[in-house]
Protein backbone atom coordinates (compact mmCIF):
# COMPACT_ATOMS: atom_id res chain seq x y z
CA UNK A 1 0.00 0.00 0.00
CA UNK A 2 1.61 3.22 -1.25
CA UNK A 3 2.19 5.72 1.65
CA UNK A 4 1.00 9.20 2.49
CA UNK A 5 3.39 12.12 0.57
CA UNK A 6 5.77 13.15 2.30
CA UNK A 7 5.48 16.92 2.31
CA UNK A 8 8.30 19.16 4.53
CA UNK A 9 7.70 22.55 5.62
CA UNK A 10 10.76 23.75 3.49
CA UNK A 11 10.44 21.49 0.60
CA UNK A 12 10.70 23.28 -2.47
CA UNK A 13 8.37 20.83 -3.88
CA UNK A 14 5.49 22.12 -1.59
CA UNK A 15 3.17 25.43 -2.26
CA UNK A 16 5.57 28.05 -0.34
CA UNK A 17 8.34 26.36 0.18
CA UNK A 18 11.40 28.78 -1.13
CA UNK A 19 14.37 25.34 -0.88
CA UNK A 20 16.24 28.36 1.20
CA UNK A 21 17.67 26.47 3.94
CA UNK A 22 16.16 28.79 7.23
CA UNK A 23 17.69 27.00 10.30
CA UNK A 24 20.33 28.50 11.57
CA UNK A 25 22.45 26.29 13.54
CA UNK A 26 24.12 27.95 17.15
CA UNK A 27 28.14 27.54 17.52
CA UNK A 28 28.56 27.20 21.42
CA UNK A 29 32.04 29.71 21.95
CA UNK A 30 34.26 28.27 23.99
CA UNK A 31 35.61 31.33 26.37
CA UNK A 32 39.39 31.95 25.52
CA UNK A 33 42.03 29.93 28.25
CA UNK A 34 44.84 32.13 29.15
CA UNK A 35 48.17 30.61 30.43
CA UNK A 36 50.03 32.25 33.32
CA UNK A 37 53.97 32.34 32.83
CA UNK A 38 56.74 32.75 35.65
CA UNK A 39 59.89 33.70 34.41
CA UNK A 40 63.33 33.35 35.55
CA UNK A 41 65.65 35.75 36.85
CA UNK A 42 69.00 36.09 38.73
CA UNK A 43 68.08 37.53 42.12
CA UNK A 44 64.66 36.18 43.38
CA UNK A 45 65.38 33.63 45.97
CA UNK A 46 63.98 29.82 45.39
CA UNK A 47 62.19 29.89 48.22
CA UNK A 48 60.48 32.96 47.71
CA UNK A 49 59.39 31.27 43.81
CA UNK A 50 58.61 28.63 46.22
CA UNK A 51 56.44 30.32 48.28
CA UNK A 52 54.49 31.98 45.68
CA UNK A 53 53.30 29.17 43.45
CA UNK A 54 51.97 27.26 46.51
CA UNK A 55 50.27 30.74 47.89
CA UNK A 56 48.59 31.44 44.46
CA UNK A 57 49.02 28.49 42.57
CA UNK A 58 47.56 25.72 45.33
CA UNK A 59 50.78 23.65 44.61
CA UNK A 60 52.11 21.18 46.95
CA UNK A 61 55.61 22.01 48.00
CA UNK A 62 56.83 19.10 45.98
CA UNK A 63 54.68 20.63 42.49
CA UNK A 64 56.24 24.07 43.55
CA UNK A 65 59.67 23.16 44.43
CA UNK A 66 60.10 21.09 40.97
CA UNK A 67 58.09 23.97 38.94
CA UNK A 68 60.73 26.63 40.42
CA UNK A 69 63.37 24.46 39.29
CA UNK A 70 62.01 23.91 35.85
CA UNK A 71 61.50 27.97 35.71
CA UNK A 72 65.26 28.27 36.81
CA UNK A 73 67.13 26.35 34.27
CA UNK A 74 65.02 26.90 31.48
CA UNK A 75 64.04 30.66 31.67
CA UNK A 76 60.30 30.20 32.12
CA UNK A 77 57.27 27.60 32.51
CA UNK A 78 53.85 27.76 32.23
CA UNK A 79 51.66 27.69 35.97
CA UNK A 80 48.38 27.15 35.00
CA UNK A 81 45.54 27.58 32.43
CA UNK A 82 42.98 30.43 32.95
CA UNK A 83 40.24 32.34 31.94
CA UNK A 84 41.05 35.77 31.22
CA UNK A 85 40.02 37.53 34.34
CA UNK A 86 41.49 34.73 36.72
CA UNK A 87 44.49 34.86 34.81
CA UNK A 88 44.75 39.05 35.16
CA UNK A 89 44.03 38.34 38.72
CA UNK A 90 46.79 35.47 39.01
CA UNK A 91 49.12 37.79 37.59
CA UNK A 92 48.21 40.98 39.58
CA UNK A 93 48.49 39.08 42.48
CA UNK A 94 52.24 37.42 41.98
CA UNK A 95 53.40 41.09 40.56
CA UNK A 96 52.07 42.76 43.57
CA UNK A 97 53.81 40.21 46.52
CA UNK A 98 57.02 40.38 44.77
CA UNK A 99 57.28 43.96 44.49
CA UNK A 100 56.04 44.64 48.33
CA UNK A 101 58.95 41.86 49.06
CA UNK A 102 61.25 44.07 46.67
CA UNK A 103 61.95 40.83 43.98
CA UNK A 104 61.94 41.53 40.56
CA UNK A 105 59.71 38.24 39.42
CA UNK A 106 58.12 38.61 36.54
CA UNK A 107 54.72 36.94 35.85
CA UNK A 108 52.96 37.64 32.64
CA UNK A 109 49.81 36.26 30.36
CA UNK A 110 49.54 34.82 26.95
CA UNK A 111 46.03 33.86 24.78
CA UNK A 112 46.63 30.08 24.42
N1 LIG B 1 67.17 32.02 39.29
C1 LIG B 1 66.79 32.34 40.65
C2 LIG B 1 67.98 32.13 41.56
O1 LIG B 1 68.94 31.50 41.18
C3 LIG B 1 65.60 31.49 41.14
C4 LIG B 1 64.34 31.74 40.37
C5 LIG B 1 63.57 30.67 39.96
C6 LIG B 1 63.90 33.03 40.10
C7 LIG B 1 62.39 30.86 39.26
C8 LIG B 1 62.73 33.25 39.41
O2 LIG B 1 60.79 32.37 38.34
C9 LIG B 1 61.97 32.16 39.00
N2 LIG B 1 67.90 32.63 42.80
Amino acid sequence: MPGLPILMANDPGREGGSGVKLETRTRTQRPPLYKVIILNDDYTPMEFVVHVLERFFGMSHAQAFDLMLTVHKTGLAVVGVYSYEIAETKVAQVMDFAQRHQHPLQCTMEKE
